[in-house]
């Protein structure tokens, strides 16, 4: 840190050589920068041990900007997202560890109100059942973001959040390992997350989603709660439309009770009635498009297709959770 203060022009080629992918859109020496944040993160009462020990040998990280920058190659099909997410090696893997932690899941569910499947298939699709929480050092992730100036708003704010986690002691500055961006351990929260939602479910006064698998679990049920979450229905289902269906009807703000989607001629996609037994038929449900253009497939979204989406508003990401959790559960 120091040498970038004094040597910030030379810092700032040396972390970020020639490729143009990787440059910065800051032209003040990294060094001032954290200068400065060191002040503020300060006055948000961030101690200096906390700050010494964080940026003790902080340096930005090149390969961030450059996944930052890099934007996603060709369209993406429903079909191929699930063919990657919902694997079969995957399902497998997720009933196993569904048994090695049925009761503590149990428990959980109990009190969070989330069916264990769900917790189970959220794990799998964030970390690969907490395999891949990312490898980066999240200090230097988001440093790295916060200085960069895309983003920095957002990014300096969690940094803050961050480094409160570290005030807090839940987990040490080299353990709290994410994503490139910042996405914490094995339910990939963002810090700012994290000081909301995490939870000490083994009550021994740390948030550790990183090492504590009741606290890895509680923590998602925690937080797919708070999302508006309902332990007593599924995620959704995939559908089939008549023909001449009024196509201004697929919206997601829209809802409608399912008999009336019936009605409509809307079938399960293998051409079955939709469910209909006791009250689901008048349960006020969504059908919407996943995916785009030719490529996108009708489904009929639960309460709880949303709150997904309040997790990660992609589409693709929501009816993965459900697939897999179907097919854990199954
Ligand atoms: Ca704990």
């Amino acid at each position: 840190m120091r040498i970038f203060y004094l040597l910030p022009f030379l810092a700032v080629f040396v972390a970020f050589p020639v490729s143009a992918e990787a440059e910065t859109l800051n032209k003040k020496p990294f060094g001032m920068w954290l200068n400065e944040f060191r002040q503020d993160a300060m006055k948000q009462g961030i101690s200096k041990k906390t700050l010494d020990e964080a940026f003790s040998d902080i340096e930005p990280i090149e390969s961030v900007i450059e996944l930052d920058r890099k934007q996603p190659e060709g369209r993406m099909t429903l079909a191929r997202y699930l063919k990657n997410t919902v694997t079969d090696h995957r399902v497998d893997e997720g009933k196993e560890l569904m048994d090695e932690h049925r009761e503590l899941l149990k428990k959980v569910s109990k009190e969070y109100g989330v069916q264990p499947e769900f917790v189970v298939a959220l794990w799998g699709i964030e970390t690969n059942f907490g395999s891949n929480t990312g490898g980066f050092d999240v200090v230097d992730s988001l440093a790295t973001l916060a200085y960069d100036g895309r983003r920095s708003e957002f990014f300096r704010s969690e940094l803050i959040s961050a480094l409160k986690i570290l005030e807090q002691e839940h987990i040490t500055v080299d353990e709290m390992q994410g994503s490139w961006a910042g996405a914490l351990g094995q339910c990939q929260f963002m810090p700012s997350t994290f000081l909301k939602h995490a939870v000490d479910f083994n009550k021994n006064g740390k948030h550790d989603v990183w090492n504590e698998q009741g606290d890895v679990f509680a923590s998602m049920a925690n937080y797919l709660q708070s999302l508006g979450w309902n332990g007593d229905e599924g995620w959704g289902l995939r559908v089939q439309l008549p023909e001449g269906f009024d196509r201004s009807l697929l919206d997601i703000k829209k809802t409608k009770p399912m008999k009336e989607w019936s009605k409509l001629g809307v079938r399960k996609a293998d051409g079955k009635p939709l469910p209909e037994k006791g009250m689901v038929k008048d349960m006020e449900v969504t059908v919407a498009l996943v995916g785009e253009g030719e490529d996108a497939v009708p489904h009929l979204m639960y309460s709880n297709f949303k709150a997904l989406l309040n997790w990660n508003r992609s589409r693709f990401f929501a009816t993965a959770v459900g697939t897999l959790a179907e097919r854990i559960g199954d």
